[in-house]
């Protein structure tokens, strides 16, 4: 059983618990990841809002963010009273606000420092404490830094880490711009793997494909990666997710297509609706489910404006996936009808 071998990336306003039942509709076997949750917020937030999910999402791992040891502790201990399956500490997000408590990124400077919180979070609990970093920031020589964070933490049990593949640059770029414009390095990350085998190393960044993650995980240059790492491509077309168990675990089950998923993430729909959430909570994680399908334009604005109506109940679901339906059908009689945004093709 290898839960890192393929995951989806802990976003911001994005992989929410809602998101992630979703994600879970689609995967039984993805390791998903919640946002960042700083640990003062744990320890002092409202925890139920916070830390909330539901028995459907393991497994789920909950990655803090913070610098102070001892309160990393605290929160990771609550965390797992929550039930998570793994802590994960982020030293790799680069907003001014997380730089102004001096974590996240700018971490990548102090291992020592990360290496101490990772000591005190292992110590804290009996799940997987694990790593996600940047292989360095700004000025900083990337074959040192990357290494330095990963032996010092190594050094006090650390196993996993997983890595985006790229520098931050804390000055003048925007956190999105620091996801696309300091390059990729994937061959730095192999070089890890391949000097430090014994440990369990995850690829993140700029992966768009199943077969660019198939590439990843092929030893073709005598390096066995052990996962990688989707955010931007599982959020914005989530089908990939159905095809992951098969293709990716290697499991005897077919894939799960985007109306099969639906269906699966009725109830959970239907029980949140029923303690008062509002249905767009929920759907605005689907609406690139539909991706390059006929009728993915309808969908999406179906489950954006419809959704968001007071009282709006599983009925709305119902019709945008009528949409998808509709067109596939004219689709299917007419094929220079339209194509799959919509367009006269
Ligand atoms: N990375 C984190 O470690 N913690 C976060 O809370 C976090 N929030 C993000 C929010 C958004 C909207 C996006 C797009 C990315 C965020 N990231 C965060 C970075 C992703 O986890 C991931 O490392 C990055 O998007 C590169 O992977 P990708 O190219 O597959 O998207």
């Amino acid at each position: 059983f290898a839960p890192h071998r393929l995951s989806v990336a802990p976003m911001m306003d994005w992989t929410d618990r809602h998101c992630r039942a979703f994600h879970r509709a689609l995967s039984g076997r993805a390791l998903l990841y919640t946002e960042m949750v700083t640990a003062p917020a744990v320890i002092h937030g409202d925890r139920e809002r916070l830390l909330g999910f539901d028995g459907c999402e393991h497994p789920v791992a909950l990655q803090l963010g913070g610098s102070d040891p001892d309160q990393l502790a605290q929160a990771a201990r609550i965390g797992a009273s929550f039930g998570y399956d793994e802590i994960n500490l982020n030293v790799g997000c680069p907003s001014d606000r997380v730089q102004s408590g001096r974590f996240g990124a700018c971490l990548m400077r102090e291992p020592e420092l990360v290496a101490d919180c990772m000591a005190a979070i292992a110590g804290a609990v009996d799940v997987p404490a694990t790593v996600k970093c940047r292989i360095g920031v700004d000025d900083q020589d990337p074959q040192l830094s990357l290494f330095a964070t990963v032996d010092a933490c190594a050094a006090v049990g650390v196993t996993t880490f997983v890595v985006h593949a790229r520098k931050a640059w804390l000055q003048g770029l925007s956190p999105k711009e620091n996801r696309d414009v300091p390059p990729l390095d994937y061959a730095l990350v192999r070089q890890l793997k391949r000097e430090r085998p014994h440990l369990t190393i995850v690829i993140n960044g700029g992966i768009t494909s199943l077969e660019a993650v198939d590439a990843h995980l092929d030893d073709a240059d005598g390096v066995q990666l052990d996962g990688v790492m989707l955010g931007r491509a599982a959020y914005h077309e989530p089908a990939l997710l159905g095809q992951v168990d098969r293709r990716v675990f290697g499991e005897a089950t077919p894939d799960v297509d985007p109306y099969q998923a639906i269906e699966r993430y009725k109830p959970y729909m239907a029980a949140r609706l029923a303690e008062g959430w509002g249905l767009h909570a929920m759907t605005r994680h689907m609406l690139g489910l539909m991706h390059g399908r006929p009728g993915a334009r309808s969908f999406r604005r179906i489950l954006t404006v419809e959704a968001c109506q007071p009282g709006a109940g599983l009925e709305v679901v119902d019709r945008a996936v009528e949409a998808v339906r509709e067109a596939e059908a004219r689709l299917g009689r007419d094929p220079v009808e339209t194509d799959s945004v919509g367009r006269a093709a």
